[in-house]
């Protein structure tokens, strides 16, 4: 064991326990994971049982999530992220350092068998480090494609799957054109960077369009923003798609989302749409997963129209809150499949146990959400709801922050909503 492992990986909180477990996972000859490539440079799938350290770029609660379901194998996992204490580093070893810092990264990429990350904007230069000198079965293409929507369209497009029509946007000018292309009203995004809603426009009105050219980029010389046409949609759905290594596909069933102000606040299972579009969603995630060689999971978010059109609307190449359900309802849960999908284990049954509405615990439900799942609870008794509390172990709380989650089993998805109607809680 080298001095240098003892001492690194900033275990500020974690004490003996956490320095004892890098000690013997560096004593038993971690200092290489670099993946075994075949002729073409393609990296070979390896398959990693129990007892294997995963490293996790990021220490957010995905990554949390994903420690707590990959231990309860035997997986050890170490994660990355410049908060201290980051919720995934409560139940794990942390580095303490910045995404962008490549010794840290290094450190973590010597620490680990293999690595996974838990948020898509890793920095390129790390994400092309990491692929270099240590074993990412998830490769970088896929954060490349994700990271970007152009990229990202065209990718669900090659694999044969309907996008909303859309146009590359870089000027007011063009805009404008565009605008006048595909017809208002349309939705005007960043290609990179934004989420829940943030970098985003919709617009209306001709008038309106310089105005949302201001707000989407400020002060960019040259901005890359889409236009999408609007989609009105009746709802939106998310199928989880999870695909292993060596190439097994499977899918989680769809999940029907309600955003409020643009985060999402529940997710409901089984999503309330006939069937064969469940059938159909789930058969469009996997075409994708497939179509892009993804490893690990991969959520895929869709517009369901009124006469029952599919719209992918975006990717996400991690776990994603709208599969939050999978914890308590399904056989599996995503967790537990991204784990198996990068350690290339035959993937999980992903069959739903019962019906679940998930609602997230923002910054502002926090206190009651926790009082609320820790008393005695006659509405879920009355209504035959079972509250399962999820907290992240966030430091801060803040208004819109995500906090934590309550999944609901119930026996009909109706009276996991009217819990939540009557807790008083998520009203504004
Ligand atoms: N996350 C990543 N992409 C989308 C989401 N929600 C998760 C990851 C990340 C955490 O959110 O787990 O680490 C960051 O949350 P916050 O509240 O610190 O911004």
């Amino acid at each position: 064991m080298r001095p240098e492992e003892l001492k690194a990986g900033g275990m500020e909180r974690g004490g003996e326990a956490a320095t004892e477990s890098v000690a013997i996972a560096a004593e038993a000859g971690r200092v290489s994971a670099s993946a075994e490539r075949a002729e073409t440079g393609a990296v070979l799938p390896k398959t990693l049982l129990p007892g294997a350290t995963v490293g996790v770029l990021g220490g957010g609660q995905l990554g949390r999530m994903m420690a707590l379901a990959g231990s309860a194998m035997g997986y050890r996992f170490v994660a990355l992220d410049p908060a201290p204490d980051a919720p995934c580093g409560q139940v794990t070893p942390q580095i303490t350092a910045a995404y962008n810092d490549r010794d840290a990264a290094r450190e973590l990429a010597r620490r680990s068998d293999v690595i996974t990350y838990e948020f898509e904007n890793v920095d390129a230069g790390v994400a092309a480090l990491l692929a270099e000198e240590s074993y990412v079965p998830q490769g970088s293409a896929l954060l490349y494609t994700t990271q970007h929507r152009l990229r990202e369209k065209a990718a669900i497009e090659a694999a044969g799957v309907p996008v909303a029509p859309y146009r590359k946007v870089g000027s007011l000018a063009e805009l404008e054109a565009a605008a006048a292309e595909l017809g208002l009203p349309c939705v005007l995004k960043t290609a990179t960077g934004g989420y829940d809603g943030k970098g985003q426009a919709v617009i209306r009105r001709p008038e309106e369009l310089a105005a949302a050219f201001r707000q989407v980029a400020p002060g960019a010389q040259a901005p890359e923003l889409v236009l999408e046409k609007f989609i009105a949609f009746q709802c939106e759905i998310s199928v989880i798609a999870a695909r292993s290594a060596s190439g097994e596909v499977k899918s989680f069933p769809p999940a029907e989302n309600i955003h409020v102000d643009n985060i999402l606040h529940l997710s409901i299972v089984p999503a309330r749409v006939p069937e064969e579009i469940q059938r159909r969603a789930c058969e469009l995630a996997e075409q994708i997963v497939s179509g892009m060689n993804a490893v690990g999971l991969l959520a895929v978010e869709m517009f369901v129209t009124e006469n029952g059109e599919l719209f992918v609307n975006e990717l996400a190449p991690r776990p994603h809150n709208s599969g939050h359900y999978t914890m308590d309802a399904c056989i599996t849960s995503q967790f537990e499949q991204h784990v198996r999908a990068i350690c290339n284990l035959p993937l999980g049954d992903t069959s739903l146990l019962t019906p679940v509405v998930m609602v997230n615990v923002l910054g502002q439900h926090l206190e009651g959400a926790i009082q609320a799942a820790c008393s005695a609870d006659e509405a879920a008794n009355k209504l035959g709801v079972s509250p399962k509390l999820h907290i992240y172990g966030k430091t801060e709380s803040k208004t819109g922050r995500k906090m934590g989650h309550i999944n609901l089993l119930c026996k009909d998805t109706g009276d996991g909503l009217s819990w939540v109607e009557q807790t008083n809680l998520w009203r504004n």
